[in-house]
Parts: C-alpha cells; structure tokens; sequence
C-alpha cells in the first residue's frame, strides 16, 4: 500500500527507524488504513515491541515474512517440522509482544499450571515442542542418511543457487522427471529431491535439487535446514545455478557462496550454471559469456526453455562423471557372462581384449560396481583415483576383440 525508506547511519537500537520516521511512519499507516507493517530487515524483539506500542499496528520483520512464506510452501512432514522449529525458535524471544497475537486463536480452556502465568505457560510449552521438533527431525536425518548412503557410490552433483534460479527446472529437463515442482514463486522447493540422470554412454549422475537460497537468509531457517542441505555436503560435485538474465546474478551469487560458507560448504567443485539465456539479449550474451568465462572458467550457458539449452550442462556432467570414474582394468574368467553384462549395462567400456583365457576390459565404473565385481572374484586394477593414463598404457590396440 505504501513504502517508505530511510538513510541513517546506524538504525536507533530502540525503534530502528530515527523518532520523526517513525511519526511519518504513523501518519502514512492512517492514510493508507494499512493492517500490517512489514521491515525489510530482521528487527529485533525490542525493537519490534517498541514500533508495534508507537503505530499500534502488528509489525513483521523481513525474517518473519521469509518464514511466512516458507510455511505456506512446506509439504512434506520434514519441512513442516524444519519450519515450524524455526518459527518457534523466532518467536521464544519475541512471545511477549506476539502473545497479544496468539491469544486471538487460544481456545477456552486454560493450560496453565499452578502458579504460572500464560506467558511462562507459553514459553514452557514451546520450548516442549523445539524439544519434540528436534528429536523427530534428528531421526527423519538418520533416515536420510541411510538413503543416501545407498546412492553411495555412484556419482552425485547438488543444485544449488538463489531462488527462482531454475534449479528445479534443470533438474526437469536433465532427468526427464515430470513431478519436479517448477514455479515462478520464491522458495517453490523446500526438499531435496533426487533423480538419476543419463549423461549418455552409459555415464549417469544422480542430481540432487535443493532448497533455493535469499539474501539475509533467517538464520533459524539456515539451522533448520541444515540437515536438508546435508546432501550438498555429501555430493561429489555442486552445480551453481545462476539467472544470468537476473540483473543483480554477481549479487545473488555471492548470497548463496555466503551461505555455503555458512554451512561450512568449502573446497567441493563447483559448475556454474549460467541460466535463462534465453531471456538475455542477444547483443549482450556474447560479452556476458566472456567476461563470466574469464571470471568463472568453470561456467556453462544453459536455458531450460531452448530446444538442446541444456546439453551444455549435460556435456560438462558427462566430463566431470568421467574424470570421477577412472579407467579400471578387469580381469575375467570364462563363465562370467554375468558380471560381462554387468559392466556393459552399467559401465563405459573402453576396450576389451582377451588375454589366453582371460577377457581383459578397460571400462569406465563407479565404486558401487567395483566392490561388486571383486566381491564376486573378478581381478580388478586402476581403481580407488588411478590416473587414466596408467590404466591405459598396457592395453595395445591391435588385441582388441569384438564385444560380444
Ligand atoms: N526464460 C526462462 N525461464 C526459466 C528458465 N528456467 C527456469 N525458468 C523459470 O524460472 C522460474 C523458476 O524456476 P524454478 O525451476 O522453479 O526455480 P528454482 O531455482 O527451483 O526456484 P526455488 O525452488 O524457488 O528456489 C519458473 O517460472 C521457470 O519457468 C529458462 O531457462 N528461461
Ligand atoms: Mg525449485
């Protein structure tokens, strides 16, 4: 209904805004008849009280909307927990000024023990349930880790970036996955999914979408979401996605590298994905593309709307696949059509000569395969990051046999 800003050097620890912007403040509300006053920046508690007792108007700050938003957003069970625990965590603070708010929604009965009053009641109760939140939410992450170790193995790579980036979008077009939830809204994703997705040549990688990240993220929401983006830790490879079309992307950028920061994200390998090309101008691509290629050497330009925009990313996946699944050397008996069938279903076989009465491949497999064919008493070289080259020199060429 209305804005308003003001330049201070420091925001007044009473009201954030100096005392006359706050007068102006009042005076815009009646004129508007505006309900709510939203600040974007997180106030606190104090300050929030001191603005709502000056306008006598309910006051949300910008951490508060966020995790507004991201309630209305929430869909599986862990997200309604990993919200609701930062929403309670906001609140403990502020329950003397937002305890005026609940009461509208108390019902008759009173849950007040002896002695208490309703606020030490409330407090009581809430801090119960961040107990509760936490302890469901430590097992929905034990869950998880058990699935996630099951994808140990094989290769993986986690979307991340700002919101409304097109990380999900991506994800749709790589993997061919009709139920990623794609919306032109903040925070459209709030779990994690992941889809296999085939690089071709029988390389595959299982990507990982994740919740998008903002500028002055809540920081009880980033410790919520810790466990979610447990997956990013966990992946092999990140893939920045970044809306090149966006004016402020280096802004957005550096958000979402903060936050990485913050959750103790270093030192993985990172793909930028410069997305919606399509929406930049072509006169201003050709330069866009340079300066970034020379910033970010690591960068891809991609569009999930172009016919073919996303075989940039494919083929990059494809080269970091590969330089993660070294050229091992195996060794097979007669009889082990079995295994044979295995590397060529789930490997990239490079060559394939017989040896007397041993089928020698070169091929390109991940960990999970490896273990499983000395397990079954294949002889296996060249794993566990040997060099491709050292795989490589003693296969010669004119020994190769025809694959069956
Ligand atoms: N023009 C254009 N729009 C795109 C492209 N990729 C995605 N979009 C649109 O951008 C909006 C956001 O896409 P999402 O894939 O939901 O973005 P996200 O990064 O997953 O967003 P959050 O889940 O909110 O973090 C949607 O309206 C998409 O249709 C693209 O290459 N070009
Ligand atoms: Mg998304």
């Amino acid at each position: 209904m209305g804005s308003l800003t003001q330049h201070i050097d420091r925001p007044n620890p009473a009201t954030y805004l100096g005392k006359g912007k706050i007068e102006e403040l009042g005076a815009l509300i009646s004129e508007k008849d505006a309900t709510l006053i939203i600040f974007d920046d997180e106030l606190t508690p104090a300050q929030g009280k001191n603005i709502e007792d000056a306008t006598g108007k309910r006051v949300m700050d910008r951490a508060e909307l966020i995790l507004d938003i991201f309630a209305t957003r929430a869909r599986s069970s862990e997200a309604k927990m990993q919200v609701e625990l930062a929403q309670l965590e906001y609140m403990l603070p502020r329950l003397t000024r937002m305890w005026t708010h609940l009461e509208k929604f108390r019902g008759g009965i009173g849950m007040r023990g002896p002695g208490e009053t309703q606020l030490e009641t409330d407090r009581r109760l809430i801090n119960h349930r961040i107990k509760l939140l936490k302890e469901r939410l430590t097992e929905v992450t034990r869950a998880r880790e058990i699935q996630r170790q099951g994808r140990r193995g094989s290769f993986r790579a986690s979307l991340v970036g700002y919101t409304n980036a097109g990380k999900s979008s991506i994800l749709r077009g790589l993997s061919g996955a009709r139920d990623v939830f794609v919306e032109d809204r903040l925070f459209a994703t709030l779990d994690p999914l992941t889809r296999e997705v085939d690089l071709g040549e029988n390389n595959r990688v299982m990507l990982t979408d994740t919740v998008g990240f903002i500028r002055k993220l809540p920081h009880h929401l980033v410790a919520s979401f810790r466990a979610t983006l447990e997956e990013v830790r966990d992946a092999d490879l990140l893939v920045h996605v970044i809306d090149a079309s966006h004016p402020q992307w280096e802004e957005q950028r550096n958000v979402v590298n903060g936050v990485l920061d913050e959750l103790d994200i270093h030192d993985k390998p990172v793909l930028h994905a410069f997305n919606k090309i399509d929406r930049v101008a072509a006169e201003t691509l050709l330069p866009l593309e340079e300066r970034i290629t020379n910033l970010l050497p690591n960068s891809v330009f991609v569009s999930t709307l172009a016919d073919g925009g996303l075989e940039p990313l494919r083929r990059a996946l494809l080269v970091k696949t590969r330089a993660l699944r070294p050229i091992a050397e195996i060794r097979l008996g007669a009889g082990e059509g079995r295994l044979l069938a295995e590397i060529h279903r789930l490997g990239e076989v490079v060559d394939q000569r017989t040896d007397g009465a041993v089928l020698v491949l070169r091929a390109r497999v991940d960990e999970a395969l490896l273990g499983r064919l000395r397990r079954a008493g294949a002889s296996v070289n060249g794993s566990n990051g040997t060099p491709d080259g050292v795989a490589a020199s003693g296969a010669p060429s004119d020994r190769l046999v025809d694959l069956p």
